[in-house]
Formats: structure tokens, sequence, C-alpha cells
């Protein structure tokens, strides 16, 4: 509807083709009683026509279904679009015409249309999968899919009735069903989540800033992480003690808003054990509610993380089974051997019925579109090509089919967000789209591989670092047999989904290509490449404009590092931690031993902080201190060395050197295995630890048996192409590089292998190495060289290209998700040098 409206606006012809016979999409078809959003009216409805607020007021804070379809007619009314709609009228297929670079439509009514553009506006949740029951072409009786409700309602009073399914359709019908009939069996396969509503007038609180400032409120949710504004939680639930989060949890419950308990703490979408805090939550409400033990354990979601399924609202559904007319079946253990003639056979029970409701779900996401015979160039048709899962460029288009569009499409936040709010954005940005090809003569848009693929993983490392891998839902299309199994929406919020779309076009479409009669314009490359986790701490790191490192002086620098320290979290539990001195090449040094729960001795690794030879220390890198000792299952002595620019070239790297020695002379002491020692170090302790395992093999040891190097510092001695490519923008910054360089040692030593051990003449005979480097680092390059130059001196090496990261992602334990996967590569490599 809002798109037929600025199409118009627009000055473009168009066409809108609807299946049902009315205005409303979703709110047409799912007639169920007790239908409602549960999205606040305040925030689903349309901002495009600012008049509508004056002219509409929203009865209840949660409408029901009749009051938004009736919302839908008064737009649709109001901005005469009922006369730009055919109803009754669906597509059967669409084919793209390469050399009359249009689309050929053919419809239900046997009509042919051709057009430039085709958009799919036909919804995430408009095809009711198939019951995939045995036996339901036997029952005789009526039956009613929750999806497709009859427009003159049903009446079940006095029947006994069955319902299938326990998502948000039955959740929402199943007490008004059970109000009328004389007998309900709800047939549950998985138990859900579900808030009472607490439906009422408008929220207060929302109401009145809305009243205050109309578009504050509006900007806000479209920047927001679902499409309504919210305030980020910073808590972690595992931060708190139970009864806290209980409370705080309590607060968010007593909204009766569905984002308000998963949006309480900062890490259950990403956190397992902080999941469990709601999910525990959760049962004891229905404990408290639910007067049958065993009813309420069946009622009660274990097994599935809070939010991955889609969370529910309610009015009454959990009191519905403490009616003596309702019954709850477990399908898990009982399940449906057929649909018969009369009823239904379940567990070793068989039951008649006079009426059966479907409440199965949706072919959710991609149903609707690959069921018209789509077909772009080459005869490639959509659904072959979304074989294994849906392909498509920011959920909006896809390659091999031009000019084509989609509405809250796969790959975009969708069904993961307030739907109002996506759909605008969607329509807005179409709507400009046309506007700038018709502007610059440009006849077809098409994605590039390259950008599409880019999209792909970049929605892959969004859903990677959430729990929705784990659970069986339809946003992972696990609800239809034989549906790829990826997570379908995009996860990475309404409001940085938004700006990367604006972005794509403010580069001049990057990622698609685009030709006209005059013109060919390919503007390959892919908008979003940092890891999502790393990106945010990277716009809230630039929203919070703190001062460059570079400008501080060495003890502003150190002062500030600790501040930023002190904020991280922990990192996980070891055995036990000692802190002692040792000697080093000009007095004593301190260090911190991690020593790992288990039975030693343990082999040993010597351990060089970061910071850029200026600041840190033997406990600044402790949460990765702590991530290897427990996973690798390691001893570490994290060494102090003497730092820049009291003490300059070559402090840090003799200090390394006596380190190693003292703890290889003194292992036994220390609870080691003195035949078991390794070295590592993160960037300019890299560049120590690479140092030192130079200076072993040349000084007659100690014998290592491997190196571990993350984003080390390798080469003084000139700038990489990785210094001017990430130059700026991924907290260690070139100008930074050469702050820390200047402190550390003249031009001159640079070229020291002591400083640039990538210089070293010779580097055969080294440990075997581990090397990190990380994609957006300015140390990538050189990091790779000297992997490089290990390999070809013949030292086993294992060389990891951290994709999306930076200089200092991969050591942000339990702070960003994205950093797991290569830590756990790094301990795995501890382990394979000494285990
Ligand atoms: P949902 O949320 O997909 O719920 C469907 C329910 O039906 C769910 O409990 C399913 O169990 C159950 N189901 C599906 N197939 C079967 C079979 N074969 N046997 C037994 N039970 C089955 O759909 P809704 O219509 O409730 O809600 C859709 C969305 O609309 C909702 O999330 C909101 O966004 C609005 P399962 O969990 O798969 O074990």
């Amino acid at each position: 509807m809002y798109l037929l409206h600025e199409l118009r606006a627009n000055g473009f012809s168009s066409r809108v083709l609807e299946a049902g016979d009315d205005v409303g999409g979703t709110w047409y078809w799912n007639r169920y009683p007790g239908a409602r959003c549960d999205i606040s009216t305040t925030d689903y409805t349309y901002t495009w026509d600012p008049e509508l607020h004056e002219q509409w007021t929203w009865s209840e804070k949660h409408a029901a279904q009749p009051e938004i379809l009736k919302y839908a007619q008064f737009v649709a009314k109001k901005h005469d679009l009922y006369s730009g709609i055919d109803f009754n009228t669906k597509v059967t297929s669409a084919a793209w015409n390469d050399s009359a670079k249009r689309w050929t439509l053919n419809t239900s009514t046997g009509e042919t249309i051709t057009a430039r553009h085709y958009v799919m506006a036909t919804g995430c949740l408009s095809v009711p999968k198939d019951p995939d029951i045995p036996g339901t072409d036997r029952y005789q009786g009526p039956v009613y899919v929750t999806g497709r409700w009859p427009h003159e309602g049903v009446d079940f009073t006095g029947k006994k009735v069955a319902v299938i399914g326990t998502g948000s359709s039955s959740i929402q019908s199943i007490p008004h069903i059970a109000e009328q009939a004389a007998e309900l069996v709800v047939f549950q396969r998985t138990p859900n989540f579900s808030m009472p509503a607490f439906n009422g007038p408008q929220p207060a609180d929302r109401a009145a800033r809305l009243e205050a400032d109309r578009k504050a409120y509006e900007a806000e949710a479209r920047l927001s992480s679902a499409g309504v504004p919210m305030e980020m939680p910073t808590v972690s639930a595992l931060g708190v003690s139970r009864d806290e989060a209980f409370a705080m949890l309590e607060k968010s419950w007593q909204k009766g808003e569905l984002l308000a308990l998963g949006g309480t703490f900062m890490d259950v979408g990403t956190n397992r054990e902080a999941n469990e805090v709601i999910c525990d939550f959760m049962r004891t409400k229905i404990k408290e509610v639910v007067n049958d033990p065993e009813t309420a354990e069946l009622l009660s979601p274990r097994g599935h993380a809070y939010g991955t399924k889609r969370p529910c609202m309610d009015t009454n559904y959990f009191q519905t089974f403490n009616l003596p007319h309702v019954r709850l079946v477990d399908l898990r253990k009982k399940p449906i051997s057929s649909i018969t003639e009369t009823g239904i056979e379940f567990g070793n029970e068989s039951k008649d019925f006079d009426a059966i409701v479907y409440a199965t779900g949706f072919d959710a996401m991609t149903g609707a579109i690959v069921n018209v015979d789509i077909t772009g160039k080459d005869g490639l048709t959509l659904k072959k090509k979304w074989e294994h899962g849906p392909l498509t460029y920011l959920g909006l288009t896809s390659v091999g089919f031009p000019n084509f569009y989609m509405i809250t499409g796969p790959g975009s936040p969708s069904v993961l967000s307030n739907m109002m709010v996506s759909i605008e954005q969607h329509v807005d940005w179409i709507r400009d789209t046309l506007i700038d090809l018709r502007e610059a003569g440009v006849d077809t848009i098409e994605a590039t591989p390259v950008a599409e693929e880019g999209w792909r993983v970049h929605c892959t490392d969004c859903a990677d670092i959430t729990l929705f891998q784990d659970t069986n839902s339809w946003y992972m299309g696990a609800n239809v047999p034989g549906k790829p199994r990826v997570l379908f929406p995009y996860i990475g919020g309404v409001g940085r989904y938004r700006q990367t779309c604006d972005e794509v076009r403010a580069r001049g479409y990057l990622g698609f290509e685009l030709s006209g009669s005059s013109t060919k314009q390919r503007n390959d490359g892919i908008v979003r490449q940092v890891q999502p986790d790393v990106d945010m701490v990277l716009e809230m790191m630039a929203q919070m404009g703190l001062p460059s490192m570079d400008s501080m002086s060495p003890a502003e620098a150190r002062a500030f590092s600790e501040a930023s320290s002190a904020m991280r979290p922990p990192g996980p539990e070891v055995g036990e931690m000692i802190d002692g001195t040792l000697p080093g090449a000009a007095g004593p040094l301190e260090y911190r031993l991690y020593r790992p729960a288990t039975k030693g001795p343990h082999p040993v690794v010597v351990y060089f902080h970061g910071g850029g030879w200026v600041f840190g220390s033997h406990v600044s890198d402790d949460p990765l201190c702590r991530d290897l000792c427990k996973n690798a299952d390691v001893l570490i002595v994290s060494v102090n060395y003497r730092h820049a620019p009291e003490d300059r070239f070559p402090a840090a790297a003799d200090d390394g050197y006596a380190a190693l020695q003292w703890v290889a002379a003194n292992v036994a002491s220390l609870g080691g295995d003195p035949s078991r020692i390794a070295v590592a170090g993160w960037s300019a302790g890299g560049n120590v630890a690479a140092v030192a395992a130079q200076l072993a093999r040349d000084n007659g040891g100690p014998e290592l048996k491997g190196q571990l190097l993350l984003t080390p510092v390798t080469d003084g001695s000139r700038q990489h192409g990785s210094h001017h490519e990430n130059a700026d923008g991924y907290i260690l910054t070139k100008s930074l590089m050469e702050w820390f360089w200047n402190h550390y040692a003249d031009q001159s030593d640079r070229s020291h292998p002591k400083a640039s051990p990538l210089l070293a003449s010779d580097l055969s005979g080294l440990p075997p190495a581990m090397v990190v480097t990380a994609q957006f680092d300015p140390l990538r390059d050189e990091g790779d060289a000297y992997a490089r130059a290990l390999m070809g001196a013949g030292v086993p090496v294992e060389h990891l290209q951290a994709r999306g990261h930076i200089h200092t992602s991969i050591t942000m334990v339990d702070a960003l998700p994205s950093g797991k996967p290569p830590r756990a590569q790094m301990a795995a490599a501890l382990r394979r040098f000494l285990h």
C-alpha cells in the first residue's frame, strides 16, 4: 500500500496484484479468535502519512486483528489505493526478458502483464505450511487453519475441539476457543515461552514520548535494533545475583511488551548461560499459574534458548490449562499416528473431535516468493537458486534477477523487527532507487555475485554469534521438512541494516551493476566485512568520542589503558593465579602465573602482553591468558617487561629472553614440565615472543616446542600495505603504531632482527608457529609476511587470517563472541605444540 502510494506520487505507472479480496495482508487472512498484534500500536503504525496520527486512534495497546484490518482499509480509502489494486489476482509465474529488459507476469485471471520492475511484497508468514501429519485428508469434520480463518468466524459452542500446535497463533486463540468449546484438547510438540500482554490502553510512557516529539520517536525507532525505541541493556545476566536478575526481569515482565524481557540483559542472545536466567524466570511464572504440576512442567520450555523461537504474548493462555475441560497432550510422548475420519489417534488413544484446528505455522520467509514460478536470466528459477537457502543482496535483491525486489525478504531484519518500520524502510529504498535509476537513464539494476556472497557471509557471521542455530524454529526453516537450515532473517539489527542500505546507495550502488542504453556501471564490492560484534564496538567507541592515544603522553596512555581494562569481563576461571617476580635483563620483572584446574605438571607457555612496548603489564592480558590456560590446559607465565620510552630498544627484547631463560630454569618449581615450553604474545608482545624464540635458537636454548604469535609486530623498517589500507578506524591506527615505534626504537635500530624479527637473515630451525593476523589490522601484512617467511624457511606454520577481525578483537574474551573460534584455534595450536 505504501509502495503504491509512493510510486504514484513519483510519477511511476504501477499495478498491485493481490490474492485476497481486500487489503490488509496478514491481518486479512489471520482472523482466528484472539488474533492480535504483539507490538504496541504506538509502534505498529504507518509513519509516512502524519495526518493518520490525527485521524486514527487505536483503542488498545495491542490492537486486535479487526481493528488493524480496519486501519488498513481506512488508509487505502483515504489515499484512493483501492483503485490501484487488482484483487483476487495471483501471480502464477514471472519471467525476465533480457532483450526487452522487462518482466512478464502471468496471473490467475489469465492476464499477461509486462513491467520494468517487479516487487514481491508477499509477506513473511503468508503461506500456511502443510500440516505434515498422516491422515489429514481422512478427517470428515470441519478443519480450520489459523492463517486462513473463515471470514464469518467459527462457533465452537458445545463442540469437542482439537488444536494442533502451540505457537503464537495457538497461544492467542486457545483461551477463546476454550471459552466456547465443551472439550478442548491441545496437541503440543514444543512448549513455547509466552508472557502476558497486559493489554489495555496505550502505554503511558510511550504515548507521552510520542506526543512530546513524534519525529524524534520515529527516528529512534528507525535506528533501534528491532524497530521499537528501547534502551540498550548494559548489564550481563551473569553479572548480577539470581535474585537481582529476577527482580529486573519482573520489571520488564510488568511492562507487557514483547521486546522488554529479552532486552533486560545484554547477553541473552549470545550467551546460553545468560539466556538460561530468563528461561528459568519464565518457567517459574508458568509454575505460579498452572495448578497441576505435571501440566506446568509440560508447558515449560526446556532445551531451546529464549528468543530463538518466536516468544509469544498471551492473555490467559497458561490459565486456560486449569479449566477442567481443557487437556494438554504431549506429542513427544504421545505422537499422532494418524488423523482419522472422526478424530485423532495419538499414543495409544483414539479420540473423536467435532472440529480440528491446525495452528501449525507457515512456510516462512521464502514460501510466498518461491511458490511463484519466477525465472530470471538464463532460465534460472529462484526456487532452484535458493535450493540450499535464500541468496540475496541485502534481502532486497538477488543475482540473476534484475529489477526484482523483495519487501522484507530473507536476509533483511523482517520478522526480527517491528514490521511497519522494516516495510517502510524497504519501500523508501526501492522508491529512491527507482528514482535514481530513472534520473540516470538506467534500465536495469542487478546485484553482483561478490556483493551477494559478501552479504551471505555477513548474515552468517551475525547468526553465528547468536543462539539461533541450535533451535528448531521457523526462523531456521526447521518447521518445514526438507527446507534448508539457515537463519532466514538478518539479525544485525534494524538501525544498522538501514545504515547499510543507505550506505550502498550513497556509495553509488555498491555491489550493483546498473545499465542503460548509454550507460553501464559495475560498482563491485562488499558493504560489510568487519565482524558484526566488532563493528558494534567500533561504533560505540566512535560515539563515545574517545581521545586518540597517540595524542597522549605515555603516562596518560597507560592510565587510559588501565581504565579501559577495568571494565572488561574477567575471562574464565582457572585453577590458580600466583603473582611473583623473576630476574630480567636489568632488574626484577613481575609475572603472573595461571595454572589450570587439571592435574599437573603442565606444559608451560611464557606469555608477553600487548601495548606497543609502552603500556600494559603481566596482568593486562588477563582474560586472554585465562582463556588460553583453560582451553589449552597449559600453565601460563605472563611476564612484564621494561617499557618505553623510559627503557627503549632492546630493553623489551632482552627482558623477554631473560624471562624465558629464567622460567625454563625454574619450571619444575613452578609446577610445570621442563621438557614442554612454548612462547606466546600479542601485538608488541608477539614481537617479544618471536624475538625470544630467535634468541633461544641462537644462544643455546631453551628449546621451545612452539610459538603462538597473535597479530604480532614483525617489521618496523617500513610501512606495509595494510598500514595504509587500515590506517584508521580499527582502534590500532597507523599513527598510533608510529607513536609506539617512536617511543620504542630509533629508526636505525628498527632493522635489527631484535626489533623486526621478519628481517632476521635466517628463520630456519625456529619452533613450529601459529601466526594469527586480522583482516582490518595495520599490522596484518607484516604478520602475514612473517608466517610466509617462516614457512619458506621450513618451519611448520599454522597461519590463521582472521576474517573481519581487528588488531584487538580476538583478545576480547567474553565480550566479542566472534573472537571465540580463532581463540579456540589458538588453544588447539598450543595443545598440538605441547600435549
Ligand atoms: P508457529 O509459531 O510456527 O507455530 C506452529 C506450531 O505448530 C508450533 O508449536 C509447532 O511445533 C506446531 N507444529 C507444526 N507442525 C506440527 C506437526 N506436524 N505436528 C505437531 N505440531 C506441529 O506458527 P504460528 O502461526 O503460531 O505463529 C507464526 C507467527 O505469526 C508468529 O511467530 C508471529 O510472528 C506471528 P514445533 O514448535 O515446530 O515443534
